[in-house]
C-alpha cells in the first residue's frame, strides 16, 4: 500500500512538469509531442522520483538503475522530470531546446546530456539496447535494474518482439519494460489498423512477468513499481499502464491531431487552467 505522503509528493511533481511541459510547448516555435508527453508525465516522476535508484550528483555511479526513454519523441518529458529531480535547468531547456547547437534536441542525445543513457528517437530500438544492457549487468554480477519505457505503437515494430523474446529466453530478471499503453498511435487508435490486443498475453507468451496498472494514478504507479520482483526473478517484468495521450489537458485527450503541435497564447491559457483545476481536485498537495 503507497504512503500518502509519497503519493502526494508524487503527485505535485507531476502537476509541476505538466505545467513546465505546457509552458514550453507554448514558448517553443516548432513541433512538441504534447500527446505522448503527457501521457508519460505521471510515470516518469514515478520513475526519476520513486522507482529508479538514480542520483543526479553522481550520474556515471556503476550502481545506477540505467533507463532508456525508447519512445523517444517524449524527450521533453524525460528533461523536464530529470529536471525536477536536479539534473538540469529548466530555464535552459526554455532558452535552448531545439535549436541548432542545443543539448535539448527534439530527441534525446546522450552524448549532449550526461544523466541520458541512450539515444533514442528511431522508434523499436530501446528494448534490445536494454536487454543488451541487462544481459551484460548480469554477466559481471552487477545489482541494478535496467528500465526501458515504450509507446505501445512502437511495439509494432518487430525488432521489439526479437528483443522480448531475447529476454524472456535469458530470464533476464533485472530487466523492466514500461509500456505506455494509450491506445493511440500517431495517425490512428489501435485496432483501427493494427490491432495490438491481447496486450498483456503477447508479453506472457513471451515469458514476461506482467504487472497492469493504471498510469496516471499515483497510488497505482507506486504499488507497481513495489510489486517488481528482485533481480534474481527469473523473468523479465513489464509494467502495461493504461494512460491518456494529452492527459490532463481536455482538448487534447484522445484527440489524434493533438499527438505533436505547438500553442496558441489561448491554447496554453486553456491548458494550464486545465491542470490547475485537476490537481485542485488531487486536493492541490493539501
Ligand atoms: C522507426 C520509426 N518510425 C516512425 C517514427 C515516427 N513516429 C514518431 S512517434 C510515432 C508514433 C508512435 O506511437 P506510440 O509508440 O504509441 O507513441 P505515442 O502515441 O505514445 O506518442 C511515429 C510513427 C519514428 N520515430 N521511428
Amino acid at each position: 500500500m503507497a504512503d500518502p505522503k509519497e503519493v502526494k509528493r508524487l503527485q505535485t511533481l507531476a502537476y509541476e512538469m505538466r505545467k513546465k511541459l505546457i509552458t514550453l510547448c507554448g514558448h517553443y516555435e516548432g513541433i512538441v509531442h504534447i500527446g505522448g508527453d503527457l501521457s508519460v508525465t505521471d510515470l516518469l516522476i514515478g520513475l526519476y522520483h520513486y522507482g529508479m535508484k538514480v542520483d543526479p550528483k553522481n550520474i556515471k555511479a556503476p550502481t545506477r538503475d540505467r533507463f532508456i526513454l525508447s519512445k523517444g519523441h517524449a524527450a521533453v518529458s524525460m528533461y523536464i522530470a530529470m529536471t525536477l529531480r536536479g539534473y538540469f535547468d529548466f530555464d535552459e531547456i526554455m532558452r535552448t531546446y531545439g535549436r541548432l547547437g542545443s543539448a535539448f534536441g527534439e530527441h534525446p542525445c546522450k552524448i549532449q546530456l550526461p544523466g541520458v543513457e541512450c539515444s533514442t528517437g528511431s522508434l523499436g530500438q530501446g528494448l534490445a539496447i536494454a536487454v543488451g544492457l541487462a544481459f551484460s549487468a548480469r554477466v559481471k554480477k552487477e545489482t541494478h535494474r535496467v528500465f526501458c519505457m515504450m509507446g505501445d505503437g512502437e511495439t509494432c515494430e518487430g525488432e521489439v518482439w526479437e528483443a522480448a523474446n531475447t529476454a524472456g529466453s535469458y530470464k533476464l530478471g533485472n530487466l523492466v519494460g514500461i509500456v505506455d499503453r494509450n491506445k493511440q498511435l500517431m495517425t490512428s487508435f489501435d485496432g483501427d489498423y493494427i490491432n495490438l490486443e491481447p496486450y498483456a498475453d503477447r508479453w506472457r507468451a513471451f515469458n514476461w512477468n506482467v504487472i497492469e496498472l493504471d498510469g496516471h494514478d499515483m497510488n497505482s504507479i507506486v504499488d507497481a513499481i513495489d510489486k517488481i520482483p528482485p533481480i534474481t526473478n527469473p523473468k523479465p517484468t513489464v509494467l502495461i499502464a493504461q494512460t491518456t495521450k494529452g492527459r490532463g489537458v481536455s482538448y487534447m485527450e484522445h484527440q489524434i491531431n493533438w499527438h505533436a503541435g505547438s500553442l496558441s497564447k489561448e491554447d496554453t491559457e486553456k491548458a494550464l487552467a486545465d491542470i490547475e483545476a485537476n490537481y485542485a481536485k488531487l486536493g492541490g498537495g493539501k
